[in-house]
């Protein structure tokens, strides 16, 4: 007998990618169903080489499903995810409702899988923002070896973080500059086509926009609430792939050449750091790879122990349905997952 597994927002970038890394890893499922708005009902989704057709989720009883992987937006979550929890699926949130709750753990099981036991309070576990996935995959090793202090980051975000309407406005923008028609603007504030939004998210009180906030707040409860970390989060036109400007400050000495083997030994990093042209990861090729990439290695000598680098990661993927079926499988490694008796 193996699972039975509900993606909530089958329709959506996440919840296709989702399906589709069930059916690649070959996860345990008798069962996959896929759930979405009324609207949607009868849509039909890949499941690797079948096709499923979405069910209500408004009419979906969770009694017999052991795993719900929900990506339906936060105010879907919010609704739903305790409810279902509630009724004894282990729900993997995709959302930020309750990534900061501290009865629901926040995890990337390359950096904190032992907290995973924690979900047993809600039956809720939270998957990360796309951006501090990627970041903390490559800062906890790092942690580990030479204690992060302080850590500055850029990020370039491709338009796939923002859903299939992101997507869809780069793509007309960028038609409508070829064909000299009208230019029209929905998803992002300002145009995204032939160039970049330092704006992710809505702005806090302190000037900081909430995708800046949930980095800091997301690396803190996941690695280490001492690491001081600001943000600057910018759109870019780039359609998959988020890429992001790393510095980094220790407490002890590490040098960018013992960093880079470091590095190179842990879970879910490739290197990818040849100092010529082209010897570097862009986020392009990074679309449909499950790895977090790491480029430009260096020493910073304006610090006293700091390095710099580059990273690319697939946001669809290790950035948000990789992680949530990671998290499933750990879950199952861990044997916290008791299969629920189905009707024959
Ligand atoms: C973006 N990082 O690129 C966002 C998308 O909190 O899960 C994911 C938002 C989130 O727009």
């Amino acid at each position: 007998m193996g699972y039975k597994v509900a993606v909530v927002g089958a329709t959506g970038n996440v919840g296709r990618e989702m399906l589709g890394i069930l059916a690649e890893r070959g996860f345990p499922a008798d069962e996959v169903v896929a759930l979405a708005s009324r609207r949607s009902v009868g849509t039909e989704v890949s499941f690797g080489d079948k096709v499923i057709k979405c069910r209500a989720l408004e009419d979906y009883d969770f009694a017999d499903t052991d795993i719900c992987l929900m990506s339906a937006g936060g105010e879907v979550s919010k609704a739903w995810s305790p409810k279902i929890g509630a009724q004894g699926c282990v729900v993997i949130d995709n959302s930020s409702a309750f990534r900061t709750d501290p009865d629901v753990p926040l995890i990337v099981p390359e950096v904190n899988a032992d907290a995973i036991a924690g979900f047993t309070k809600k039956h809720i576990i939270a998957n990360p923002n796309c951006s501090t996935a990627q970041l903390v995959v490559a800062l906890k090793p790092l942690h580990d070896a030479a204690k992060i202090t302080r850590v500055v980051v850029s990020t370039y975000q491709s338009v796939s973080g923002a859903g299939k309407e992101g997507m869809d406005e780069l793509y007309d923008q960028t038609k409508s500059v070829y064909s000299l028609s009208q230019m029209e603007r929905k998803k992002f504030p300002k145009r995204i086509a032939f160039n970049l939004i330092p704006q992710i998210d809505v702005f806090m009180e302190d000037g900081f926009t909430k995708e800046e906030w949930k980095m800091v707040v997301e690396t803190k409860k996941m690695l280490d609430p001492k690491i001081k970390l600001t943000a600057t989060c910018v759109r870019v036109p780039v359609f998959i792939g988020h890429s992001e400007a790393v510095n980094v400050e220790f407490e002890n000495p590490l040098s960018a050449d013992e960093a880079r083997e470091i590095l190179r030994a842990a879970p879910g990093i490739l290197i990818d750091d040849k100092r010529e042209p082209g010897g570097y990861m862009t986020p392009h090729e990074s679309a449909g790879e499950d790895a977090v990439f790491i480029s430009r290695l260096r020493d910073d000598s304006t610090v006293d122990n700091g390095i710099a680098f580059w990273c690319v990661s697939d946001n669809l993927r290790k950035g948000a349905a990789l992680n949530a079926v990671q998290i499933a499988e750990c879950l199952i490694e861990r044997g916290l997952l008791a299969e629920k008796k189905r009707a024959a």
